[in-house]
């Protein structure tokens, strides 16, 4: 790598808009709609929209349960690749409006909008560009004009927006006007995130198992090789330097949509565990799907599961046994007393870019330092897991940095028994 190139990296920094969603670090994601009726997960735009009737939805129940767990945002899946819409709009028929849910007085977006902003947590709505519904697809400017309008009304109508999902399934090699699209999303909200297609600020992990690799970095130029076709690649000139990542699993295996009878696909907390240090350990953001049944609520079992694996997660990291910030080479804390320890949590102001490259972690253990395990990323959060030792002292050594280290927090932690 050129110098120049390297100091033109060390330079990159998020936006204000991208440190405020990356902090939030856990969203939930609900992938709800005329599928939820059918026992599929990809319908063909064919069913009919007397089968979308949840009577006993409630869209409160969905963002608690999110909240309660420590989620900090939620996205709707307001049109599916079926074409089915959530909200009564304006550009089909083939939306909730003809369906015999209120009888056709029903908005399943605005429900959405108006629990979060009770609850206090972010929306953001999921928009599949690819729709298998609509006839006018198939002639690209044509659609273009309908998905505009589409987008607009969900722009305009229900917002504060953190997030815009384009999923890229089904719309390879297609094109859509992405310039036009962007523009949509700036005027009406300019502060969401988009995610991984267009001009995106957001970039998809390249799994649907909730995992970033590592190192997971946020820069555009060392994440390409992650991103999700080729249309990527293809990014509008102002997509910008920084593009972390998040993370998307649904809590039943591979099922984003609920079907009967499948509580045992249900991910153990075990598991989610192991998901959560691979996503938002790794720096990036975990987006969990939990789904609501043809009542239109979130299953009890999956709420259980949702809030035991939130409270593993306060468990784990609620209390930091010591915790120290600065600036340097060397970031050291000290225990109250000699402690039993087995994870260290380390954040970047990445305000200031992600400017350590390698580091140590090291535990002063019977008077000597003891290395505990190496790293390379830090970014937004990196937790550590070692095996326990009794330690009086932790100390983080930079061996390699972009620029001098700033140390947001570095906190160490008793996990287990
Ligand atoms: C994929 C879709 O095809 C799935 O149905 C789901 O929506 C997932 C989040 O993204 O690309």
């Amino acid at each position: 790598m050129s110098i120049s190139r390297k100091l033109k990296d060390q330079l990159v920094v998020p936006s204000l808009e991208q440190l405020a969603w990356q902090d939030m670090e856990l969203g939930m994601f609900c992938h709800f709609g005329i599928n939820t009726f059918c026992d599929q997960e990809w319908g063909e735009g064919k069913d009919a929209p007397s089968l979308f009737n949840p009577d006993g939805l409630d869209a409160k129940q969905w963002v608690r349960s999110a909240k309660e767990a420590g989620f900090r945002y939620f996205i709707l899946t307001a049109k599916h690749h079926d074409g089915f819409c959530l909200w009564p709009t304006a550009t089909t028929d083939y939306s909730v409006a003809s369906s015999p849910w209120k009888e056709g007085q029903g908005d399943v977006v605005q429900e959405c909008a108006d629990a979060c902003r009770e609850e206090g947590i972010g929306f953001g709505i999921y928009v599949s560009p690819w729709d298998r519904h609509e006839p006018c697809y198939a002639d690209p400017q044509k659609y273009d004009d309908f998905y505009c309008r589409q987008l607009e009304e969900l722009l305009s109508g229900y917002g504060p927006l953190v997030e815009i999902w384009f999923d890229g399934a089904g719309s390879e090699g297609r094109e859509y006007d992405w310039p036009r699209i962007m523009d949509l999303v700036k005027r009406y909200q300019p502060g969401a995130m988009v995610f991984n297609m267009g001009a995106p600020t957001i970039r998809w992990v390249g799994n649907e198992d909730g995992v970033a690799p590592y190192p997971c970095w946020n820069t555009a130029d060392s994440s390409r090789g992650s991103m999700f076709s080729e249309e990527s690649l293809k990014w509008l000139p102002e997509t910008p330097g920084w593009v972390p990542a998040e993370c998307d699993v649904p809590i039943r295996k591979d099922r984003w949509f609920w079907h009967p009878d499948e509580e045992h696909l249900l991910l153990s907390v075990d598991q989610l565990m192991e998901i959560y240090n691979r996503s938002v350990g790794h720096g990036a953001t975990l987006l969990l799907n939990v789904a609501p049944d043809q009542r239109g609520l979130l299953p009890e079992a999956d709420v259980k599961q949702l809030l035991a694996f939130g409270g593993e997660i306060k468990r784990r990291f609620g209390h930091a046994l010591a915790e120290c910030s600065g600036s340097g080479e060397v970031a050291q804390l000290t225990l109250p007393q000699a402690c039993v320890i087995d994870h260290v949590v380390i954040m970047e102001e990445i305000a200031h870019g992600e400017r350590v490259r390698q580091y140590v972690l090291e535990a002063f253990v019977d008077g000597e330092w003891l290395e505990l395990t190496r790293g390379s990323a830090i970014g937004h959060k990196k937790i550590d897991a070692f095996s326990q030792v009794t330690a009086d002292k932790v100390r983080m050594r930079v061996l390699e940095s972009a620029a001098s280290p700033k140390i947001k927090s570095m906190a160490a932690y008793r996990c287990g028994e």
